[in-house]
């Protein structure tokens, strides 16, 4: 077939080097860089097989591996209303990525076969990067996966996660916005500015924020943003990949959430609030330090309920009451917020599986579903319902309904609701503590966290761990829940529970008790019990 010349040009070009397997999982393929250039081809080639089984529409390639350290980089796929790919497909992805070149050719057409793709159709497929040297050479091997079965790629360069999540979405659905890196600022710090106009600086609040870029990809479109800026932030921008900072080392809100420790290359001033993004500009945490150069962090779950409680009294002022909000958390979220969110907000809360796809379908169910994982990942999606009531309130309500509607129609604008974003969320973040006239101390005095502790056990084979309820309860090896129960016991407001990553090879142990000392001596405990 035709197909022949293609798939020769592509043992020339994108071998297979390596004989590891490799997963499709949470984040889409990652590991080193070196092993990745056949995997990116073939997503290049699947890709365009997925856009003709979408009649066209298209389906985008994200080359990325997020908060990793720069050796990694990794590749995910971007479905057609900018959502994860749909997971039926992933083991599809795996299967690609694995064969051997010799049996790429009759891999792919079983493919075609299986989803019944009409490879007449047209097939277009938008290709974004982050900052990693890496990358280049990977988006390239994409576009060559993409001519190879005709589809038409269409490079971004670099962009962070979330805008790439944007395009696609509004290439497919032209009401959402403009499909361009200029479209995302335009509405996402447009509805800001507008947002600004409506809710003047007063009280504690201080239009003062520090941001550590991660040496990656959102400081550095911070820093395009900062000059559209007029006053409305004083943006003071850390790590943004010059003077040899290295992507996430010792920086980041990967680093900043885990290590509990403030990260290397910003100036601190106490009581400075600081936005911590990460690698790919998908998460955000706040943090500052106090007179004692103690860290307070104020991490996804703390974003999460400012969100939630906002939108919560704007629609009270908008009095819908048919409109149902929910959050949505996973195991790691702190049992302090969980218990905030329930007792004090009184806001229903839903427990998924780690990984963002999860988290996102689970908000769905909601008419406006917050979902946000404790590293900071998360956004705030609205069901049509929702943003049809809304917009009739602001035009028809009562002047104080309109009002809290016309708010509520910005605050929707400025949120990019295809996956978490940290420029989107800092701006929603801001807008709120804005809004209250809140200084970052008031914003943490809502709920006190409960000290915690994350840590990473390498065993020998990370998939012998099964899990069910959430990733609460561990089902395999036979004993092990028994055991972590045990130790659990012994702490006052002891939990703790154990995961297989799926994004490194490695057991993540999770604990949390009433003291930091407690936290850490638990989750050393459970990880020698995994180990
Ligand atoms: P794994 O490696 O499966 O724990 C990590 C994060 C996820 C998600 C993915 C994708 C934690 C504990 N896990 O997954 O929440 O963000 O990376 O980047 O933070
Ligand atoms: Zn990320």
């Amino acid at each position: 077939s035709s197909l022949r010349v293609v798939y020769a040009f592509a043992r020339e070009m994108h071998p297979k080097t390596s004989e590891v397997f490799i997963q499709y999982g949470t984040a889409g393929f990652r590991t080193k860089a070196n092993l990745l250039e056949h995997v990116v081809y073939r997503m290049g080639l699947l890709a365009v097989i997925r856009s003709r089984v979408k009649n066209g529409r298209t389906i985008g390639i994200m080359i990325t591996a997020s908060h990793n350290l720069e050796p990694d980089n990794g590749v995910k796929l971007i479905d057609p209303d900018g959502e994860m790919l749909e997971q039926s497909w992933e083991e599809i992805a795996t299967r690609l990525a694995n064969v051997s070149d010799n049996d790429l050719e009759s891999t792919t057409e079983q493919v075609i076969k299986q989803v019944n793709a009409d490879m007449s159709l047209k097939a277009s497929v938008f290709i974004g990067m982050d900052t990693r040297y890496t990358s280049p050479r990977l988006a390239a091997a994409a576009v060559h996966g993409v001519i190879a079965l005709k589809g038409t790629p269409k490079e971004f360069g670099i962009v962070t996660t979330p805008m790439l999540h944007y395009c696609v979405k509004c290439r497919n659905d032209n009401t959402y916005g403009t499909p361009t890196e200029e479209g995302y600022y335009e509405k996402i710090v447009g509805a800001f500015k507008n947002l600004r106009q409506k809710l003047p600086v007063f009280g504690e609040y201080n239009t003062t924020l520090y941001i550590d870029g991660a040496n990656g990809v959102g400081g550095k479109k911070m820093n395009i943003i900062k000059k559209s800026l007029d006053g409305e932030l004083d943006l003071n921008l850390y790590n943004l990949g010059g003077n040899g900072g290295k992507l996430n080392l010792n920086c980041g809100a990967d680093f900043v959430k885990v290590s509990q420790k403030p990260p290397v290359g910003v100036e601190h001033v106490p009581f400075q609030r600081v936005a911590s993004l990460d690698g790919d500009g998908d998460r955000l945490v706040y943090y500052y330090l106090d007179n004692d150069n103690k860290m307070n962090l104020l991490d996804g779950d703390r974003i999460a309920t400012l969100l939630a409680s906002y939108v919560t009294e704007l629609l009270k002022a908008c009095d819908a009451p048919a409109l149902k909000l929910g959050l949505v958390q996973t195991a790691y979220a702190n049992g302090a917020s969980t218990r905030y969110i329930t007792e004090d907000l009184k806001i229903p809360v839903t427990c998924v599986k780690t990984g963002v796809k999860h988290l996102h379908h689970a908000a769905l169910s909601y008419d406006i579903g917050v979902y946000f994982e404790a590293n900071g990942h998360g956004t705030v999606v609205y069901s049509n319902m929702a943003k049809n009531t809304i917009s009739k309130v602001a035009e028809e309500g009562e002047p104080e309904q309109r009002k809290a509607a016309q708010l509520l129609l910005n605050f929707i604008d400025m949120t990019n609701e295809t996956v978490g974003d940290a420029i989107s969320d800092l701006f929603l973040v801001e807008t709120v503590l804005c809004a209250r006239g809140h200084n970052v101390q008031q914003w943490m005095s809502a709920y006190t966290d409960l000290p915690c502790r994350q840590l990473k056990v390498t065993v020998q084979d990370r998939n012998a761990i099964s899990t069910a309820d959430a990733e609460r309860q561990c089902t395999s090896p036979e004993g092990l829940q028994t055991k972590i129960d045990d130790l659990v016991s012994k702490y006052k407001s002891g939990r703790s529970f154990v995961r297989p990553s799926g994004t490194e090879d490695v057991v993540r142990v999770y604990s949390e008790a009433d003291t930091q000392e407690n936290a850490d001596k638990l989750a050393a405990e459970v990880a020698q019990a995994v180990f």
